[in-house]
Parts: C-alpha cells; sequence; structure tokens
C-alpha cells in the first residue's frame, strides 16, 4: 500500500532533522526546501506518494531534489540519505534536538567533544558539570539546559508522546483502517480520549462481526514498523518506530462497556466497579450484569451503563478518578461545554502575521461556514520579530476589515491585535493607536526565563492595561518541547477578576493552555472568566475548536463563564462595544466613552 500524505511529511521532517545535523544549522537552504515543500503536500489534496518527480514538480513549492526524495520513500519506505546519516547521528540526537537551547551546532558539539548522543549522556555530562567546557557554552547554558530536561520531564527511558503527535497518528492510523476493511463504529480510547497532554499508547476499538480480518488488516497497515502481539480479537503494533496502537475488535452490543473500560482511567474505572457491587451488579468490558442472576443490563452504549449506575454520563475528559463520580453523584458535576456553545473565535491570524497563511477572506469564510456569529481578527503587533505587523500595515487592514463588515452584516467582525507582553508587562505601540483596536489579546512570546515573580508581575501589568481584553496562551508552553513560564497562579486569578480581563483556553492540541490543572484551581475562584480561542494561523485551525472546548470540559469550566459563549449582542455588550445590525452605516464597534 503507498504512503499516506501524513507519511511523507513525517519522513520529510525525519529528513530535515537530520539536514539540521548535517549542515550544522538548522537555518539552511535545503531545510527551508523542505519545509516549503510540507507545506505544499499539507496543501494538495492527492496522495503525493502515486505521483512522479515531474509530477512532484508541477506542485508549487516541491523542486527536485524534493521530489526525488519523495519517490523514493513511496517505493522504499525510507530515504537513502536518512538511513546513511542515521549511521553517523543515532536517532536519539533528534531527542536532542527537541529540548529548548539545544540547536543542531550543540548537539554536535556534544557528541563530537563528550561523544553525548542521548539524555541521559547528556544528564551525566551535566552532572559532571562538562558541558560548561564545550565552546559557546557556559555555565549559564549548562543551567538553563538542565533545568528544561527537568521543567519538560524529559527522561533517558521518556517514552510518551505528546498529544497533538498522538491524535495525528491516531487519525492516519483510524482512517487507514477503517478505508482497507469492513466495520461497524471506530473509536479512540483511552488517555486518549480523555485529553491527556502526553500519551503512553494509543488505544483504539472497533466494532465488527469479523474481528479476525480487522486485526489482520492492522498488523498490515501502512506505517507499521513492528508488531508486539496479535489474536483474534486484538493487536499492538508500533507505528512509525515511535508509538505503540493497541486495537480491540468488539461486538456492536458490548461496544459502551468495551469503549468505557478502555477510556479508563484506571481510577474511575475502579470506583465504578466499586459502585457497581454496591448495586448488586458487575461491571466489566463486556457488560453491567446483575450478579444473582448474571442477566446483562447495560452495555451498548457508555449512558445505559451510567444510567443503570443511577449516574448521568460523564464526559470522558474528567474520568480522572479525582471526585467525578462523587461530583455527577451529587449533581455537582459542571454540564460539558460543547462546540456548539461557542459563539465566536477570538483569536484569528491572517497572512499579514509573518506565521499566518490564509487571506483575511479566506478566515471569515472559515469563520461563516462554522456557523460563528463573531471573530476578533489578532494578527501579531509590531514588536514580535518577523512576525509582527507595522502600524501601516494594521490600519490597512482595518480598511479592509471594514469592507469585510459591509459584506458580511450578519457577522461581528473586530479589529483586534495579539499584543506581545514585555519583560517589564508593557506592550506594543502607544496608547492613542491602541484605541484604535476593538479587542486586545496579550501574550508571552519572550523571556521565558524571568523567574516567578518577575512572571507574576508582568502579567499582572498587561491584565491592568485598558487595551487588553484577554490573555492569550497564558503559560506559552508547548507540550513536550518548552516548559512555559511560571507565575503565581492565584495572584493572576485575582488580577484577573478585579480587571476584569478573561484567560484564554488555547485549542491547539501543541499548546492546551492554561492546563487542566490551572483550569480546575481558576474555576473555584468566582468571577474568573475564560475564552476558548483557536490561534488559528490558517482556515484550516479554526476546526480546532472542539480540542479547546474538550480542554475546558477536563478543567471542569462551567459554561456560563466562557465569554464568547454568549451571543453577538451580549457579547458585544458586556466589551462594551456599540454593536449595530446596519453594515450599511459603517460598523463602529469602539467603545467611545
Ligand atoms: P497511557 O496509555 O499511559 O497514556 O494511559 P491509558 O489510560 O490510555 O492506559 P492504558 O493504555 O494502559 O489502558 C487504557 C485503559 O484501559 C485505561 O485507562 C483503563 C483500562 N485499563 C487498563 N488496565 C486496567 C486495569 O488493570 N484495571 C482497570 N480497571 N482498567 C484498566
Ligand atoms: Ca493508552
Ligand atoms: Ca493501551
Ligand atoms: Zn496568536
Amino acid at each position: 500500500m503507498r504512503p499516506t500524505n501524513a507519511s511523507v511529511i513525517a519522513a520529510i521532517r525525519q529528513l530535515i532533522a537530520y539536514t539540521q545535523l548535517e549542515d550544522g544549522t538548522s537555518q539552511s537552504f535545503r531545510t527551508r526546501a523542505y519545509e516549503k515543500a510540507i507545506d505544499a503536500i499539507a496543501a494538495t489534496h492527492s496522495n503525493v506518494a502515486e505521483m512522479s518527480v515531474s509530477e512532484l514538480r508541477e506542485i508549487d513549492g516541491i523542486g527536485d531534489a524534493t521530489a526525488r526524495k519523495i519517490v523514493e520513500f513511496a517505493s522504499n519506505g525510507s530515504i537513502g540519505k536518512v538511513e546513511r546519516l542515521k549511521t553517523k547521528f543515532p536517532p536519539t540526537m533528534l531527542e536532542l534536538m527537541k529540548i529548548p537551547g539545544l540547536g543542531p551546532k550543540t548537539v554536535l558539539r556534544l557528541q563530537e567533544h563528550l561523544g553525548v548522543t542521548d539524555v541521559a549522556g547528556l544528564e551525566d555530562a551535566l552532572d559532571k558539570q562538562l558541558v560548561r567546557t564545550l565552546p559557546g557554552l557556559g555555565v549559564k547554558s549548562e543551567e538553563k539546559i538542565a533545568r528544561s530536561i527537568q521543567l519538560l520531564g524529559i527522561h533517558s527511558d521518556e517514552t510518551r508522546t505528546p498529544i497533538h503527535d498522538a491524535m495525528g497518528i491516531a487519525a492516519r492510523v483510524m482512517a487507514e483502517l477503517s478505508a482497507s476493511v469492513d466495520i461497524d463504529r471506530i473509536e479512540y480510547a483511552g488517555s486518549l480520549r480523555r485529553l491527556s497532554e502526553t500519551i503512553g499508547d494509543i488505544d483504539i476499538l472497533v466494532a465488527s462481526d469479523d474481528a479476525a480480518s480487522v486485526t489482520e488488516r492492522f498488523i498490515g497497515l501502512p506505517g507499521v514498523t513492528a508488531t508486539l502481539g496479535s489474536g483474534d480479537t486484538k493487536a499492538s503494533v508500533v507505528i512509525d518506530d515511535r508509538i505503540q496502537v493497541d486495537l480491540r475488535v468488539v461486538r456492536e452490543e458490548n461496544f459502551g462497556a468495551a469503549w468505557l473500560y478502555f477510556t479508563g482511567s484506571k481510577g474511575h474505572n475502579i470506583e465504578l466497579r466499586q459502585r457497581s457491587l454496591e448495586r448488586d451488579t458487575t461491571l466489566n468490558e463486556y457488560s453491567l450484569s446483575s450478579v444473582p442472576t448474571g442477566e446483562v443490563i447495560a452495555a451498548r452504549t457508555e449512558s445505559e451503563i451510567y444510567s443503570a449506575l443511577g449516574l448521568a454520563w460523564i464526559t470522558p475528559e474528567v474520568r480522572e478518578g479525582a471526585g467525578e463520580i462523587a461530583a455527577a453523584d451529587a449533581g455537582a458535576l459542571p454540564r460539558p461545554v460543547s462546540v456548539e456553545d461557542i459563539k465566536g473565535d477570538l483569536h484569528l491570524h491572517t497572512d499579514r502575521s509573518g506565521d499566518g497563511r490564509s487571506t483575511l477572506e479566506a478566515m471569515l469564510d472559515a469563520a461563516s461556514a462554522r456557523g460563528l456569529e463573531y471573530v476578533a481578527i489578532t494578527d501579531h503587533a509590531e514588536n514580535l520579530t518577523m512576525n509582527g505587523l507595522s502600524r501601516a500595515e494594521m490600519l490597512e487592514q482595518h480598511a479592509e476589515i471594514e469592507e469585510q463588515r459591509v459584506r458580511r452584516p450578519e457577522m461581528a467582525i473586530l479589529a483586534g491585535v495579539e499584543l506581545n507582553i514585555d519583560a517589564e508587562g508593557s506592550i506594543d505601540y502607544d496608547p492613542e493607536f491602541l484605541e484604535l483596536f476593538d479587542i486586545g489579546v496579550a501574550s508571552v512570546h519572550s523571556y521565558f526565563d524571568l523567574d516567578t515573580t518577575a512572571q507574576t508581575a508582568r502579567i499582572i501589568a498587561a491584565m491592568e492595561n485598558p487595551a487588553v481584553t484577554i490573555i492569550g496562551h497564558p503559560t506559552g508552553r508547548k507540550i513536550g518541547s518548552r516548559p512555559g513560564i511560571m507565575f503565581d497562579l492565584d495572584a493572576v486569578l485575582e488580577a484577573a477578576v478585579e480587571t476584569g480581563t478573561a484567560l484564554e483556553i488555547n485549542s491547539s492540541l501543541q499548546r492546551l493552555d492554561l492546563s487542566a490543572p490551572f483550569l480546575r484551581r481558576a474555576v473555584e475562584v468566582p468571577g474568573v472568566r475564560f475564552v476558548i480561542s483557536t490561534d488559528s494561523h490558517h482556515a484550516s485551525g479554526l476546526s480546532n475548536m472542539k480540542w479547546g472546548v474538550s480542554l475546558a470540559r477536563k478543567g471542569w469550566v462551567r459554561p456560563s463563564s466562557v465569554l464568547n459563549s454568549l451571543p453577538k449582542n451580549e457579547f458585544l455588550a458586556v466589551l462594551g462595544i456599540h454593536g449595530t445590525d446596519s453594515a450599511a452605516e459603517g460598523v463602529q464597534y469602539r467603545d467611545d466613552h
């Protein structure tokens, strides 16, 4: 079977990492060409693995060298150059490059001078204070690297995968399996369904009457690099040398019981089983049955099982064995936020931002298609290196937004901005210019290394600025690659209430920021308001709203505390913006009081 575009992209990403090591820099002409090719493949609807070199070269963004590598990968399942470089640079060196502060140059020096090629070796070298002896490195960089390793929770035996990567692999495996064999239903379970930040293994559940065919196809899927075990109704494989995927096949009438069991968590399961025994019933992966008669009481859906246990269905994100069953029993679990609750998206970039990929028009089309009543266009402000917009560009955009308001009278289009919080908590532009915006999202994009006191102070200072409505991705963390800033959450929450600043729940699976543990603390503080935003850099990004909503559920966030669940007019009123339905008069959203 031909590899999918996702597998081709994964192969090119690996090629990029090895090329960076070969070139000793992350910014070479060659790696830029590969990156452009990835963008091009991501944008095409055809399967690039089925194309010839000349067909590939016709795609804008794919050059001759990359085209040849794609064809090579499509026919051999590997790229010769990567295989050669693997003998020179062990794959564990790629793990090292993910540590903040370790670029290809430093990783090469570690190998050359200290023989360090993996995280365990690096930790050892840090302990012996050897890293500071390398050219270009000192005590400070040594401390920074040690701190990154600690904060990221990277260990030499770390085998967990960031949810963003695991979700992509799960989606690919599920699509490929559904396409190759007849199944009644397919869903993911386990930590992935609970929206854990990192995933140990992916659990997939299939309903089918022909389990043997399903498991047989499963172990033969493209991307399978090892089979760990297989039987008639279950199998485990490794995908892309990277993550284990467990498959279970059940009959449709048992699907609910199996889905409940394999979603876990273990703690939740144990408490549920306890509760079921108290009712003279027994719960396992097949059904909930009566102890005295053995008769099946519920098995087909999760709801039927919860209901038989005297509970309303519990959303998977909160199934952590952390008090959710007692809360559900007492009717104290919040109603889970749903995508339908969300009426607007308040963090969107257009291609005016250096890292934005779609036009204003395309972003608004995507918002309309999703039925949104309002949006905020929040391109990067000028202080962000490379990606920010000058004042002149902002003014040009405001004119463009005016035109769109006339063409889309039903949608409130806010002229917003994503401001950069500097080390002291100041933001871009000046107060007069900032008055030209309807809404401001202020985010941390720099100075990740300040101490907790300084981080707390800069966030609070930003909240006190009248131009700031929302704090974007408050910690700035990227799961698995950047720890994010540390601040005093209680102080920040108090300031959020006092200043009426909303906290963003960023929907990107790489961020999931604020995190669920922080959200659970934030919901305890009366008056804290949230917004769930996608932070889209492409029109396709608006569909990530489902992850932000899922994160809000995991944080026990009530829909009523989510600002962008309000209908348009109420939302505009809360912001103190004069909404008007008459676009012809020229819409003025800004508050002039
Ligand atoms: P992971 O893979 O480490 O990210 O976390 P999970 O929760 O996906 O764990 P996994 O894959 O070992 O098992 C999937 C689910 O199956 C787990 O959440 C609950 C259920 N399960 C597995 N083993 C047991 C067990 O020994 N007892 C109970 N009650 N449930 C189990
Ligand atoms: Ca799992
Ligand atoms: Ca598993
Ligand atoms: Zn942004």
